[in-house]
Parts: C-alpha cells; sequence; structure tokens
C-alpha cells in the first residue's frame, strides 16, 4: 500500500476537483495527462455524472463536446480527439477525416463505447432540473439509440454487439481472450513500454489488426453482419443501453418526444438478455461461434442496472456478487473477473484489479433495487481505495494499492458524486 495522508471528506473532495480542472482542455476532460491525452466516450459520461452536482455548466459541456463527435449514422465514437499530443492508434489510423459520415469538424475514432450517456443526461437533469439541456442533447441520444438498434444488432435478438473489445471499456477482460485467439496471428512488432502493464504485444496486434479492417471495409454495417470476425454480445454493454433507454424514456417527454420507443427497446433489451446471455449468470455471447464465454466478470452485473430485471436474475446475481468469487474473498470492492478464474490476475487492468466506474455503476445498481446495505458497502469500499491510494486508474482488490496511471479523471468525479451522497444522505 502506498503511504498517503488520510484525508477528511471536505479536502477529499478538493483534491478530486483540482484531478477534473488539471485535466480540463476548455472543451472536455481528457481521462489522465499524459496517457490518454484526448476526450474518451464513457469517461466523459462518467466526468459528467461527477460534476453534476458541482458544476453543472461543464458537466453540460463536456456531453456536448463529445457529442459534437458524433457520426451522421448516430455512432458516438470512444474518442474524440483533442489535443495535438501523440496517441496510438491515432487519426492517422482511424481516418475518420475521409469518411463521408464522420463530422467535419473534430477527429474520431471509428468505434464506439458503453451508451451511458443517456443516464448521465438524466443524472444532470435529475440533480439540476435543468430542461433545456435535454432538449439540446435529446436528438443526439435518439440517434445514439437508433444506431445501436438497427447496425450494431448484428444477431437480430435486440442486443447491441460489440465489434472489437476497445467498445466495452473493459480492453483487456479475459472474455474476449477466445475470440481473439481465434485470430490470425499478427505481428507488427514492439510499441514501447507504455502497454506494458496492461496487455500483450500479441493482443495488441490483433487490436490495431481488427480496427484496421473494420476501417479498410469503410466502417460499413453490412461488413460487420457479414464479415467481421468479432462480434460479442456482451451483458454490461448491453446492462448500460438498457438504462440509458431507461433514461431517455423519462427524458423524452422534457424533449417533447415519445417515450414509448425508448421503454419499448428497453423491453428488448431485458428479454434478449435474458433469453441469450443468462446461465446462471450473465455471460458475453461470441456472436462468431455462437457460444457463451463462460468466464464471470464484472460485466455480468451490467443488467443489474435494470430496475425491471426479473428476481430470479437479481438474485442470482446478488448471490455470485456478494460470494467468495467477487466481494466476498476481497477486502476491496469489486474485482474485474472472478477470484477463482484462472485467467484471474491482481496485477492486470481489466484481468483483475477494482476499478471505480465499475464500482459505481453497480452501487447505481443497488439504488435502482433498493439495496441499501450493499450501495453502502460499494461506497465505503471505494471511498476508502481512492483515500488510501488516490485517484489511481484501477486497484489491487485485496491490499487496495493503486495501479495504472494517477490523477486519472473518472476515479476523481465519481468520488465527488459518491461524496455527495454521503452528505445528502
Ligand atoms: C482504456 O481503453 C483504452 C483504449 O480505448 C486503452 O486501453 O488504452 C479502458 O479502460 C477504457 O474503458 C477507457 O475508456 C480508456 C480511457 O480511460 O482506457
Amino acid at each position: 500500500m502506498e503511504a498517503r495522508p488520510a484525508v477528511d471528506d471536505a479536502a477529499l473532495g478538493r483534491e478530486a476537483m483540482a484531478v477534473l480542472d488539471a485535466n480540463w482542455t476548455g472543451t472536455a476532460t481528457v481521462p489522465a495527462p499524459g496517457l490518454y491525452p484526448h476526450q474518451w466516450s464513457w469517461d466523459s459520461a462518467f466526468v459528467s455524472i461527477g460534476l453534476a452536482r458541482h458544476r453543472p455548466d461543464r458537466a453540460q459541456a463536456e456531453l456536448a463536446a463529445l457529442l459534437s463527435g458524433q457520426w451522421a449514422t448516430g455512432m458516438v465514437p470512444h474518442i474524440v480527439f483533442r489535443t495535438p499530443e501523440a496517441y496510438f492508434p491515432g487519426p492517422a489510423v482511424w481516418c475518420s477525416h475521409d469518411h463521408p459520415a464522420a463530422p467535419a469538424s473534430v477527429l474520431t475514432s471509428g468505434l464506439t463505447t458503453p451508451p451511458l450517456h443517456a443516464l448521465a443526461v438524466w443524472w444532470l437533469w435529475r440533480h439540476t432540473g435543468d430542461a433545456a439541456v435535454v432538449r439540446r442533447l435529446y436528438p443526439a441520444l435518439a440517434a445514439q439509440h437508433a444506431y445501436l438498434a438497427t447496425a450494431r444488432d448484428l444477431g437480430g435478438s435486440g442486443l447491441a454487439a460489440i465489434v472489437h473489445p476497445w467498445e466495452s471499456g473493459m480492453d483487456d477482460s479475459p472474455a474476449w481472450d477466445a475470440a481473439l485467439a481465434a485470430l490470425p496471428e499478427i505481428g507488427y512488432g514492439h510499441r514501447g513500454p507504455r502497454l506494458a502493464e496492461r496487455r500483450l504485444d500479441s493482443d495488441q496486434d490483433r487490436y490495431v489488426w481488427l480496427a484496421l479492417r473494420y476501417r479498410d471495409a469503410g466502417y460499413r454495417a453490412g461488413y460487420l453482419r457479414d464479415e467481421h470476425p468479432f462480434a460479442v454480445e456482451d451483458p454490461l454493454f448491453n446492462g448500460v443501453w438498457l438504462a440509458s433507454c431507461e433514461a431517455l424514456a423519462e427524458l423524452a417527454p422534457v424533449a417533447g418526444a415519445d417515450a414509448a420507443p425508448h421503454a419499448e427497446q428497453a423491453a428488448r433489451i431485458r428479454s434478449a438478455l435474458v433469453e441469450r446471455l443468462w446461465d446462471g449468470c450473465f455471460y458475453p455471447r461470441d456472436l462468431r461461434s455462437g457460444r457463451l464465454v463462460r468466464v464471470c466478470t464484472v460485466g455480468a452485473f451490467g443488467p443489474m442496472l435494470d430496475p425491471g430485471l426479473p428476481a430470479a436474475q437479481l438474485r442470482g446475481l446478488l448471490e455470485v456478487l456478494e460470494s467468495a468469487r467477487f466481494m466476498g474473498a476481497t477486502g476491496y470492492p469489486v474485482p474485474s473477473c472472478e477470484i477463482r478464474a484462472a485467467q484471474f490476475d491482481r496485477t492486470r487492468y481489466w484481468r483483475g484489479p477494482s476499478w471505480v466506474n465499475t464500482n459505481w455503476l453497480l452501487r447505481r445498481a443497488a439504488a435502482v433495487h433498493s439495496l441499501d446495505h450493499l450501495g453502502r458497502q460499494l461506497s465505503a469500499g471505494t471511498l476508502r481505495l481512492v483515500r488510501q491510494a488516490g485517484f489511481r486508474e484501477c486497484f489491487d482488490p485485496f491490499d487496495g494499492s493503486g495501479r495504472g496511471c494517477r490523477d486519472f479523471s473518472w476515479s476523481a468525479a465519481l468520488t465527488l458524486d459518491l461524496l455527495a451522497d454521503s452528505v445528502e444522505g
């Protein structure tokens, strides 16, 4: 454990805000200086959730800036390039400037991430009552959801498929190991020490290869459906989408639109999740092999965000979460992979460490189901992590030591949210 002076809530809040101020470019918040020098999609949603009660103006600006990178297809890209700083794969790899559907004013990646944005706008609206922000952002959110329901329903089941591990937000999760192993051997060469702690060079090469194939196919939906070798229905991605559909159903009337299509979409996702991904736990389904990927990761709990999750699934998930497979055995919530899995690694990124954002999502799920004790455990455990180790990217679930980069925006932003809740009771 790194030594760090204990701080009280007010000081912790000031430190969190200082991190967010330092990472603010004037237009958007970068996830972390140096390592992630641009705007990342779901990071911005988490940042705006954290700022909603403190700097609603900036929370709104953050989301609007992100949505300015939206493609005419409705796709919200996982990166909007904001600074001249080098990042690989950068604009020269994605070539958004060559694509007719990409925005002309900003450069972006060609992939998406978990669609948390409608939930983030709902959060802002709930805490500020500002209907103008809803009216301003609703059309982009509705277009994003329509894109997912059409171009990404690759299995024709009502679920959206991710077409790259980066789209999951849990890049190196063991959930993608088998699908990656089925790809051809690629060797682009060594890219330096930046990646050493997180992934094998061979995995990074496959990530780049997959992105290039999609780009070279013109980012076409038809190519994704018929040819792209990576297509997975993921419970976290779809659980987040479902929660955002519920949020849009509430926001639609505020924007003068019809709530019904969003509620219907939520219901479709709910039944498809249970029919296709449930087998005692939610597992991703690999659409290319047709099989469930039977490794239980923190992503399994994504569907708990659904207020309408059937009781049997809710009970089953709580049992797994509280058991010695997850929270029951680690000192800190919530390991990104179940600790008894062969692939669990407490030191490697999304293969074991605990993350503030997934803790926050689970805490939100606890609130949705009025599971007050679980909610308090998740809050207290998460605050203990950042108090002891700082706003790190992720944490060792057993001893709480920090891993990955420092001054990480979503760790700071969601700390602000957790602190605000403890003040409001
Ligand atoms: C990580 O993803 C990037 C690629 O997008 C990477 O691995 O370099 C993930 O943790 C992802 O969830 C996050 O949005 C991103 C920026 O914080 O970093």
